[in-house]
């Protein structure tokens, strides 16, 4: 302030402006110059700069290109070199296209509200948590294709532990949402209980998949229930969803942020499972990991087979089509 008191005496002695309205706009531009040490989280998070490698993985399943602007240039000088050196040493054929993983067909069979009505542990079982409108239920409906599953825009509508039948295989559940905040605190506290008992007394559940929103990353509520999962030493796996609604860079930063908050929790799988139920994206890669966990993926063949008799079918079926007209 020092530096502005001989302008100030000239104003004052001129009688043209009242000091303090003068002062205002020096002291503002004096307190936003200093060296300021808190970030806001939306800077911490535009000063996150993810790996090329992450780039390339996100743009392989389908999640968009990064820009050719001078912001990037970095990252597709160093994407350039890589593919170099791919060239020069194994893959010069590139791999083989994935084949098209696909479920058996997706059946409702056992629905509870309380732990007596849990149904036997006939198959190994994969659940899925998450807070209220993450788009738990859009996910199981994408990976079984198809629309069994009830989906809503009004949150809180799974109120109870839903089962299903992946054909033969195994079974998908489709749990409440968490953190819910409309309902009243004693209904809150019996769907805690319940996902609680269910995720740490079931010995049939393999995995425990906690669906995340791509756009709010984790949430109070989500860091409980990670907390609650770890210290129950169930073995978990974040699942981002709605990625459509994200620039890639973005949605990159996103994972990284979300890897970090997963570091300190040892029962976390360290890989994010990244998807769209909206656009399909990374949702094939999603159902040949879960194929894998649950020890029913088959050899490239077989899945190549199905594409082979469904690709027939469509061809047969135009062609019919074509003739009636
Ligand atoms: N854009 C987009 N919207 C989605 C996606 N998944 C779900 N939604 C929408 O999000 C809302 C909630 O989905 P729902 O599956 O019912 O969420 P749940 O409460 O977690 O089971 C619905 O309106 C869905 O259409 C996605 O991947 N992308
Ligand atoms: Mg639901």
């Amino acid at each position: 302030m020092q530096h502005y008191k001989p302008v100030l005496s000239i104003v004052k002695r001129l009688g043209l402006i009242e000091p303090k309205v003068l002062l205002r706009p020096f002291v503002s531009v004096a307190t936003t110059n200093a060296p300021s040490t808190e970030l806001s989280n939306r800077q911490k998070f535009n000063q996150i700069a993810p790996p090329v490698k992450l780039y390339e993985k996100l743009e392989k399943l389908g999640f968009g290109t990064l820009l050719k602007t001078k912001r990037f240039a970095g990252v597709h000088k160093q994407k350039a070199k890589r593919d170099q050196q791919r060239l020069q040493h194994t893959e010069r054929v590139g791999p083989p296209p994935e084949p098209k993983y696909a479920f058996p067909l997706l059946s409702f069979f056992a629905g509870a509200k309380v732990p007596t009505s849990f149904p036997p542990e006939s198959l190994d079982e994969i659940a899925f948590v998450g807070r209220s409108n993450v788009g738990k239920s859009s996910l199981i409906n994408s990976l079984a294709e198809s629309s069994v599953v009830r989906t809503s825009d009004k949150p809180g509508l799974t109120q109870q532990i839903n089962f299903f039948n992946v054909g033969k295989l195994f079974h998908m559940i489709d749990m409440p949402g968490y953190g819910f905040a409309f309902v009243d605190e004693a209904e809150r506290e019996t769907w805690r209980e319940l996902m609680e008992t269910y995720v740490s007394e079931r010995k049939a559940l393999k995995r425990v998949y906690v669906v995340l929103d791509a756009r709010h990353g984790v949430k109070v509520a989500d860091t409980e229930f990670l907390r609650m999962l770890n210290s129950k030493q169930v073995k978990f796996q974040v699942v981002l969803t709605k990625c459509d609604l994200l620039v890639l860079p973005n949605l990159a930063r996103r994972i990284v942020s979300i890897e970090e908050h997963l570091k300190p929790l040892r029962n976390a799988v360290k890989d994010v499972v990244v998807v769209s139920s909206k656009t399909d994206a990374g949702i094939n890669q999603f159902r040949k990991e879960m194929l894998f966990l649950m020890g029913h993926l088959k050899p490239k063949e077989f899945y190549d087979a199905i594409q082979a008799t469904q690709n027939e079918k469509e061809a047969k079926r135009n062609k019919a089509i074509s003739y009636k007209r």
